[in-house]
């Protein structure tokens, strides 16, 4: 599946490696190909995408949107190549992991950082980052001046980091999800196909009431409910039956074993796993990882140049390629997609973008906070890093809290939550010719409304608990966690800088197809609706485009 060799290394030290890629079908079959066509392209590419090659569709990115896309494609008879900047993470480093845990982030940990940037980076009033090699890790940590978006690099994208939680919005709020969309049609068809096709399920009742890992859960469970809240629990792409047997002791651990921020070495159905196992299995889809799109512009007979740097794992541009492609996907998440299409119409690679690029951006009203429970209310040292449920007080106050572990492996007695809260703030990205990057006007006040909604939900267990927040977890007396989003939505939003499909306005054989196209919140975990949004899109795509 892949090249990448790893030589073993000094412990937390990069090991010497190959670029990986996986090699699908081949790639130049025109769009649609025959079956002689097919035949020919069978044969796996002996390599990543070649300087110069024609492909017939071209996928920046490798998360949710650009996996459906891929799937779907390749099902209909079209050869894709998958461009992602990450690595292939399908090979272990010295320790014989893929992926490092949270408790000892190493080189694997982030996205060409020199110092790790935990989302909560402080404990009991200290700073706990700490230095590491500078690597391809998997957790992009981008900062802009007023928010840090926290994002998946790699094949799978932000399924590589993510918690799996696997939710379908209310349907009562659908229409302030995506407002251009047929409800009836997603609810009927495309969300159950998004969760068939990410294999979401949910904890057995029975044993998240018996097992030790799940107690912060019940704790939170406990203090919802005494103050009138409902609690609920949340699907998830983990495997719930491998989880069992990790606490039996009968496999590896790894969401009991802290496994979750910087990847998830077994249980964790991410899209490795799902989508793209299935794309890979029909051999019409090649991917190139450590291969980051810097432009995409046209090339005449209806084709797009698209430039590719190669990387290697510190970050180094190796070699810098141009292929050709009739038709690309914009895939790159919503950063992502935002930042190429605002500095391609900026810098006149695709001037005929209409003024709504970049524009519709939201963090999905993100933010943390920690509760301090009494002595006689412990946690639990141990704590499994997926999280099962949620606190739904949307309706009554914008809020949906995810009680979320803190797995550090010793009794804290406190209390984590992320909500997503209902901020009506939208940034914008724009160009900055001075400095040659894009910008994103979000600021760190605008966080709040999220912070006023939450507050809406824990004041009130506060108050009837007889607690109080924690002020150790995000710096010094700081209580929320308003710095950051895991969710970063919009940017390229449906209907406005595409047509109600994710086509681009101005050009033709031009799509998004990723969270740049929902305008800012999913009142949930965003990854189920990017996914049914990107069936629903490539659907008519391929029935109407190709
Ligand atoms: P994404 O999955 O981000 O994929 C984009 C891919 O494009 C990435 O692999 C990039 O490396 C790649 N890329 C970017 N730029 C380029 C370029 N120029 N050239 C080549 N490749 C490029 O996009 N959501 C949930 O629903 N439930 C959760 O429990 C949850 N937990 C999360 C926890 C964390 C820590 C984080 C960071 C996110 C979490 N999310 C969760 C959010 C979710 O992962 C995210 O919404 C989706 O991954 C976005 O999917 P896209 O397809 O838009």
């Amino acid at each position: 599946m892949s090249d990448t060799t790893s030589l073993r290394s000094a412990a937390g030290r990069p090991p010497l490696s190959r670029r990986g890629f996986i090699a699908g079908a081949g790639a130049a079959v025109v769009l649609g190909g025959t079956a002689p066509a097919r035949a020919a392209a069978a044969a796996p590419a002996a390599g990543p995408i070649a300087d110069g090659a024609h492909v017939p569709v071209l996928v920046i990115g490798t998360g949710y949107g650009g996996s459906v896309a891929a799937l779907r494609l390749a099902q209909a008879g079209v050869d894709v190549h998958m461009v992602e900047m990450g690595m292939a993470w399908d090979t272990p480093g010295p320790d014989g992991k893929i992926f490092c845990n949270t408790r000892e982030p190493d080189y694997r940990s982030y996205w060409l950082r020199t110092r790790t940037k935990a989302p909560l980076n402080y404990f009991l009033g200290f700073p706990i980052d700490r230095d590491i090699p500078r690597h391809t890790g998997v957790l992009d940590a981008e900062e802009f001046a007023g928010i840090t978006v926290y994002q998946g690099r790699g094949v799978g994208g932000g399924s590589l980091v993510n918690g799996g939680m696997a939710v379908t919005p209310r349907r009562e709020n659908f229409a302030s999800v995506l407002p251009t969309v047929n409800a009836a049609e997603m609810y009927d068809v495309y969300y159950p196909r998004a969760n068939a096709g990410l294999g979401v399920g949910t904890i057995d009742p029975a044993w998240f009431e018996a097992t030790a890992y799940y107690q912060y859960a019940r704790v939170g469970r406990k203090h919802a409910q005494r103050s009138g809240f409902p609690f609920v629990f949340v699907p998830d792409v983990y495997d719930w039956d491998y989880m069992k047997q990790e606490e039996a002791g009968t496999v590896p651990q790894s969401a009991l074993a802290a496994e979750i921020l910087y990847g998830n070495n077994h249980g964790k159905k991410s899209l490795q796993k799902t989508y793209l196992a299935q794309a890979r299995a029909t051999g019409r889809v090649a991917i190139s990882p450590l291969h980051r799109v810097t432009s995409v512009a046209p090339a005449g007979t209806g084709r797009y140049a698209v430039v590719i740097e190669q990387l290697g794992t510190t970050g180094e541009v190796t070699a810098t390629k141009t292929v050709t492609a009739e038709r690309v996907f914009f895939a790159a998440g919503s950063v992502g997609t935002s930042k190429l299409l605002v500095k391609l119409k900026a810098t006149g690679a695709l001037p005929d973008l209409n003024g709504e690029v970049g524009k519709g951006w939201g963090d999905n009203g993100n933010v943390m906070c920690g509760r301090a429970n009494h002595l006689w209310d412990p946690t639990g040292a141990k704590q499994s890093a997926i999280p099962c449920a949620g606190i739904d007080n949307w309706a009554a106050g914008g809020a949906f809290a995810e009680v979320a572990p803190l797995p550090t492996g010793i009794e804290t007695f406190a209390s984590f939550y992320l909500s997503i809260t209902r901020n009506p703030n939208r940034a914008q990205f724009s160009w900055n010719a001075a400095a040659g990057r894009v910008e994103l006007s979000w600021q760190t006040a605008w966080k709040q409304p999220s912070i006023d909604m939450a507050k809406t939900i824990f004041d009130k267990i506060n108050s009837k608990e007889g607690t109080i927040y924690r002020t150790d977890l995000f710096g010094v007396y700081k209580i929320w966690g308003d710095h950051l989003t895991y969710h970063p939505l919009g940017g390229a939003v449906l209907g406005k800088a595409t047509d109600n499909y994710g086509r681009l306005s101005g050009y033709s054989g031009l799509y998004v197809i990723d969270g740049a196209l929902i305008p800012g919140n999913t009142t949930v975990n965003p990854f189920v609706t990017i996914t049914a949004l990107a069936e629903r899109n490539i659907e008519r795509v391929i029935a109407t485009d190709l």
